[in-house]
């Protein structure tokens, strides 16, 4: 009976056991893992245009063999991830028509543009640093598959993130044009890395069962926290300026105080209104489209294999 399920899932969580694809598990601990992980996936994979923009433009070959990598590795991330996803029983395809069709969520953070090589270093260090951080916890999430993916997801962000920080570092050091670039790339991108965290924890109507299910094991607030405390003296070491300048160390609370995030702006990009939404589902959607070819291609030559194996 149900009752006695639930109780050796509810053991199994307590115990910080996992709970592995043929558990029995709460439909809606199911739900929300489809939904927390498909979005993740979706963001990994939108997440490789702004970066791809710069392909072809990167200033050296080291630099543009380093930018192939990475980006060819966020598609890693989001294969791992839609197979994470389909082992809770959604399939591939279904996953792919909700982001082609507009009806899945991606991250915030890949709706705006990146008009300068230096969005190369801030999306590196802002972007990949706020999704370690969010990253490194989800390591230890109750669901098994997603929890193992993101151990070596994780290991690529760090690289990421260290390729990011080193493009900002050399701009930094260059002419005060290049140094200009860096700066003005951070301010672009630093209040929108805040919001990778999510709404604050008092508008998060998903974090407290996704933290008793020990999914999530930190807050948003909370990690957007602890983000910020390893940025501040990164800036210092780049030798650039946080955008935010209201930012204080508060020695009572021993926290940081922040300035105000602009969270319209943010419920805006998730309803569609960013600066790139319509364009990078549009893009998606012509890649999907695109690949038509070589999905038919593939599945002709499974349906021949098998013939043949039958014969
Ligand atoms: N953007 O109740 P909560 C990367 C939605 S890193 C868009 O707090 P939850 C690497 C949320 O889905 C980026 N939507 O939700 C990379 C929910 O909507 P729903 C991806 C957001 O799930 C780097 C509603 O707001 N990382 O891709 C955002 O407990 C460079 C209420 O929010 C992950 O996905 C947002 N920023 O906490 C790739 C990490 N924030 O579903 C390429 C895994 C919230 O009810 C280049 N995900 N929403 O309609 C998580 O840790 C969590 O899902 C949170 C949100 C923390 C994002």
């Amino acid at each position: 009976p149900d009752d006695e399920l639930q109780a050796d899932f509810d053991a199994l969580i307590e115990a910080e056991q996992r709970i592995e694809p043929r558990d029995w598990m709460p439909e809606a601990y199911r739900k929300t893992l489809i939904r927390q992980i498909s979005q993740h996936a979706h963001s990994e994979i939108i997440g490789m245009q702004p970066e791809a923009n710069w392909i072809t433009r990167a200033p050296s070959l080291k630099r543009k063999a380093i930018l192939m990598a990475k980006v060819q590795d966020e598609a890693g991330h989001g294969l791992y991830l839609y197979s994470a996803a389909q082992t809770l029983g959604i399939a591939r395809d279904t996953m792919t028509e909700q982001l082609i069709e507009g009806r899945a969520r991606y991250s915030s953070i890949f709706n705006y543009p990146t008009p300068t090589w230096a969005d190369m270093g801030a999306i590196g260090w802002l972007v990949d640093g706020a999704a370690i951080c969010n990253q490194v916890p989800l390591c230890r999430a109750s669901y098994g598959p997603y929890g193992r993916a993101m151990v070596r997801i994780c290991k690529e962000e760090s690289f990421h993130q260290r390729q990011g920080f080193e493009i900002l570092l050399e701009l930094a050091n260059g002419t005060p044009e290049q140094k200009q670039m860096a700066q003005d790339a951070v301010n672009r991108w630093y209040w929108p890395s805040l919001q990778m965290f999510g709404p604050p924890d008092d508008e998060s109507p998903n974090s407290a069962q996704s933290m008793a299910w020990k999914i999530k094991r930190f807050s948003n607030d909370e990690l957007r926290q602890r983000f910020v405390g390893m940025l501040v003296p990164q800036f210092e070491a780049l030798g650039l300026e946080c955008p935010d300048k209201d930012l204080r160390w508060n020695e009572e609370t021993e926290q940081w105080d922040m300035g105000e995030i602009d969270w319209d702006e943010f419920f805006d990009v998730l309803k569609g209104h960013g600066h790139c939404n319509a364009q990078r589902l549009q893009h998606r959607r012509q890649a999907h489209e695109d690949g038509a070819w070589v999905r038919e291609a593939a599945a002709e030559y499974a349906r021949k294999q098998s013939a043949q194996l039958k014969a």
